[in-house]
């Protein structure tokens, strides 16, 4: 069903507590304006507020582009402190997207670039068609990333490659991103919906409140030291044995049946 009232996306709830939102300018190769920005943040909450959300996919409309960047034709006129503004705005939407309490996978299909690739990179993880373009060429329009890329990407394949990426500007192919560890799995473009539904399917018959407190875990232990990170887990584990999902989870194991898991 489509449930969309955004200028700026499209977003569904499916079957199964999947949500998909779809970046959907394609005239400019759904370049992120800041509309997009907006839509975002108030899709966002829905998602958050939805006890029946379980994964949320996000792609870009069509065939030829996840999201080619933030709209350069809105660049043009602006200020540094606008600048600076828009910049915190897409910061606060990707660190929402971020810590949302379910799994965030994004399907790249096709151009991922600049501020697109930051959106990619603020998702739990990627999964991209055979023929996406991956780059952060921020650097030919003399500026730098602006939405999380110079630390996401960082963190993620290392600060060499992010590196290579940011100051040469350079397309990165498929193949490479994901020897990189960019991209989890590459797929043919018609896969890409087929399989990241059966990954939703998979996740759904797990339990909710563990898969939010794993994610909480690895999301806020990033930017935290070894032992720091480990005593989040540490007390997310002990939760898990104040719920009814845990009772339920070793319950089903031991009586070799299904868990039916309630998120509590
Ligand atoms: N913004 C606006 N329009 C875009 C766009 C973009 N990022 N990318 C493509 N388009 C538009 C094109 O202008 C064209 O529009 P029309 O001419 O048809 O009206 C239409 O989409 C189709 O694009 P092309 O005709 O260029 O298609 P091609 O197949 O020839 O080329 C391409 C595809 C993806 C290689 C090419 O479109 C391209 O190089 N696009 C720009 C990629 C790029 O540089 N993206 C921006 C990266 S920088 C900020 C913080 C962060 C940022 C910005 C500000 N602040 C804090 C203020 C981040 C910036 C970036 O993302």
């Amino acid at each position: 069903m489509n449930n969309s009232a955004y200028q700026t996306l499209g977003f569904e709830s499916l079957d199964g507590g999947v949500c998909l939102l779809t970046i959907n300018r394609p005239a400019s190769l759904n370049a992120l304006n800041s509309a997009t920005f907006t839509d975002l943040a108030h899709a966002l909450e829905r998602v958050a507020g939805d006890d029946e959300a379980r994964v949320l996919l996000i792609t870009g409309a069509g065939e030829k582009a996840f999201v080619a960047g933030a709209d350069i034709s809105e660049m043009q006129a602006m200020t540094a402190v606008e600048a600076m503004a828009l910049s915190q705005t897409a910061l606060r939407v990707f660190r929402q997207l971020e810590l949302l309490p379910i799994p965030v996978i994004a399907l790249v299909n096709g151009y991922c670039l600049g501020g697109g690739c930051e959106l990619a990179l603020a998702c739990d993880w990627i999964i991209a068609s055979e023929s996406a373009v991956f780059g952060q060429p921020e650097v030919n329009l003399g500026i730098t990333p602006g939405f999380g890329g110079t630390q996401r990407l960082s963190r993620l394949i290392g600060p060499a490659r992010a590196m290579e990426m940011i100051v040469s500007g350079r397309q990165v192919k498929a193949d490479e991103a994901l020897a990189w560890g960019l991209v989890n799995h590459l797929y043919p473009q018609e896969r890409l919906m087929p399989e990241a539904l059966a990954m939703a399917d998979l996740i759904r018959q797990k339990g909710p409140l563990a898969i939010a407190l794993s994610k909480q875990a690895i999301v806020r232990g990033q930017g935290l030291d070894l032992d720091s990170a480990c005593q989040i887990e540490s007390q997310s584990f002990g939760l898990c044995f104040s719920s009814d999902d845990q009772e339920e989870g070793v319950a089903a194991f031991l009586e070799k049946r299904k868990p039916v898991f309630k998120g509590v």
